[in-house]
Parts: structure tokens; sequence; C-alpha cells
């Protein structure tokens, strides 16, 4: 048994020799050193052995054993440093390449437009007032003079959710209320507030119609404020929106919130009056709807209408977005195709 050991020895050594790498490392550990290695083979029949020669037996091999993780420990050094070598040789980074770029993210279109406004708004005296997405149909409607069954409820196609009074809000309006009462103190103070947000409408999908919208209200509430200034104002921001020569020009029409109701469109910018596809050959494009508020709506906001007035307005960014770029379907506006995203 001590001849085979020596062999053992003789040829392990010899083995090492060889090693590479560390896989080869590690496998030679498991022949030779592992649990079921030879050495450890040898060690475990040392009772084979007659009791006079198991003393020297195990003394050698215990011997063996510790040369032999020597030679381990110092073929382990040379391997990963080797390694090292090879790695710092293959995987080298060459410092004269330019740098990869990181793809970052840009705003959304109707963010660039919302973003506008409000800057154009606020040099105009308007502050941003946020009202809830989700709405009581008692503030969507009925105060906003659209009572219960009212056939003007139909021109919202509404989103109810699971509990009974409880919707999306289909437009904006519905934050007119809660700016008066909130910042009107009782219907003593004049406001003047520009109210952004989603809108929801169960609505037939269609290239100029989504189901879900942004729209950005506009309310003046004061003494003595005339359609006139309606006029004004909305004429000021076309020009500051659109360009200095833009012309405006208000139909007549109906809301039920406002009296009388207007709305307003801007000369087609694209071919200037001329008609085009996207003006649909009239030379006109909607921008607004608009009026002066009810007398109705301003005492369900807290103001006695016989001291106080006002005046509204509805636009759809979207829409205004759509015309200024050309884009022919809104569809894309919430699709997250990054093609269409990354131009703007
Ligand atoms: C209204 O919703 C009124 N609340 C506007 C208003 C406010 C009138 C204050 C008077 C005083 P209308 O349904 O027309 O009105 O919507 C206003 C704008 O929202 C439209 O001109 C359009 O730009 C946008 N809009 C309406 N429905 C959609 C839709 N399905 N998809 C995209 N934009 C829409």
């Amino acid at each position: 048994m001590l001849q085979e050991l020596e062999t053992i020895y003789k040829e392990a050594l010899e083995a090492i020799a060889s090693v590479r790498d560390s896989e080869a490392l590690r496998a030679w550990e498991r022949t030779y050193l592992g649990e079921k290695g030879s050495v450890y083979g040898m060690l475990r029949s040392i009772g084979k052995l007659p009791k006079e020669e198991r003393a020297d037996f195990g003394k050698r091999a215990n011997e063996v054993k510790e040369a032999l993780l020597a030679a381990m420990t110092e073929r382990e050094k040379l391997v990963s440093a080797a390694e090292l070598a090879r790695d710092l040789e293959e995987g080298q980074i060459d410092v004269t390449l330019p740098g990869r770029p990181h793809p970052t993210g840009g705003l959304h279109p109707s963010t660039h437009t919302l973003r506008e406004l409000y800057r154009i708004w606020g040099d105009m005296g308007f502050q941003v007032y946020r009202s809830r997405d989700v709405e009581d149909d008692e503030t969507n409607f009925t105060l906003l003079n659209i009572p219960e069954h009212h056939p003007a409820r139909d021109m919202w196609d509404t989103f109810h959710t699971t509990t009974p009074g409880v919707i999306l809000r289909t437009h904006t309006s519905p934050g007119q209320i809660h700016a008066m009462r909130e910042l009107g103190d009782e219907g003593n103070e004049p406001i003047r507030v520009i109210l952004p947000g989603m809108c929801y409408r169960y609505e037939q999908v269609t290239a100029r119609s989504e189901m879900q919208f942004h729209q950005l209200e506009g309310l003046a509430v004061g003494r003595n404020i005339r359609m006139s200034d309606l006029r004004g104002t909305i004429t000021e921001f076309a020009r500051r929106f659109y360009g200095p020569k833009a012309k405006i020009r208000f139909r007549s029409s109906y809301f039920p919130f406002t009296e009388p109701s207007v709305e307003v469109d801007v000369e087609c910018f694209l071919c200037g009056g001329e008609g085009c596809r996207v003006c649909k050959y009239s030379g006109w494009i909607e921008i607004a709807g608009a009026g002066m508020v009810h007398p109705t709506v301003l005492q369900n906001g807290g103001y006695d209408p016989t001291q106080w007035s006002g005046f509204a307005f509805g636009m759809g960014p979207e829409r205004m977005t759509m015309n200024k770029h050309d884009i022919r379907d809104i569809r894309y506006f919430w699709n997250n195709d990054l093609r269409f995203l990354e131009q703007f």
C-alpha cells in the first residue's frame, strides 16, 4: 500500500504541472484530495494494514496530503495570475472609442402644448387650478345647469363607476364650481383661473375623438365682466399662441352652463384661410367652446349673479397639437409608439 501511495503522489505531482486554468485545478483537487479522491481513499483503508505498519503509513499519507495541498496552493496562484493576464489582454478597454449615448425620454406632445398654454395664460394673469378626475354626477352636470334627464346630458357620453353618482369627468367644467367655491370667498372675491386636466367620454374612438383627452378650461369671475372681455381675452390668447396675425371668429352655439354661448374659430394658420385639408377647406379651425357664465352656475359657485358676472372657455390641447403638427390621427397620442413620440 505504501508503494501505491507513492505512485499516487508521483502521478498527482505530474498531473498538476500541466494544469492551466481553475477548472482543471478543481478537477485535479477532486481526483486527489476530494472526499472521494485517491489520497483519502488510502487513508480510509488504513485499517487493512497490519497494526505495526499503520503508524508509518498514516504519517506518510499525511505528509503526502500536506505536500499535495501545498502544491495546489502554489498552482492556484500561478493559474489566477495567468487568468487575470488573459482577461486583461482579451477584455482590454479601448478608451479612444466614442461613448455610447444613453436613450433619454422626451416630453409628450400634449405636455409641450399644455406647458405653452400655462405660460401664455400665466402671463395673462390666470393661475392654474387643479380639479379632480373622478367627479360626482351633481358637479359634472346638475350644478352646471344640466339637471337629471335633461337632454343636454347626451352631449357628454359618460363613464359611470360602480358607485352610483360617481363618474369620470366628461369635461373640465365641473372644476368651475370647485374653483368658485374654494377661491371665491363665498362670492366675495374675483377669480381668474385655468383648469387643465384629463377628461373621459364613452365615445366611439375615431381619428379626431379619443375616449380620453385633455381639456383646458378657463374661468374669470368679477364685477362688470362682459362678452367683450371674453372676445378680447381669447383674441389676445390666439395672437400669442398662433402668432400676431391670427384672426379669430365667434360663432353662436349652445352650452347649458354659459349664456350666451359661442364656439371660437381661428383662421387656418396652414393655408391662411384659403382652404386646405387640415381646415377641411373651410379656412377656419375650431379652438374652443366658450360663453358668459350662466347665472345659475354663478349662484351654485356662491356668487350673486346680480352683482357678479364671468366668462368661461374650454379648449382641447390634443386637437390644437394635431392642427399645429398636422397629426392626422388622435390615436397616436396614447398608443405609446416611440416612432411617434420621438418626433417631439
Ligand atoms: C365642452 O366640453 C365644454 N365643457 C366646453 C366649454 C367650457 C364651453 C366652458 C363653454 C364654457 P366640447 O364637448 O365641445 O365642450 O369639448 C371642448 C373641446 O374638447 C373640443 O373643442 C375638443 O377640442 C375637445 N374634445 C371634446 N371631445 C373630444 C374627444 N373625444 N377627443 C379629443 N378632444 C375632444
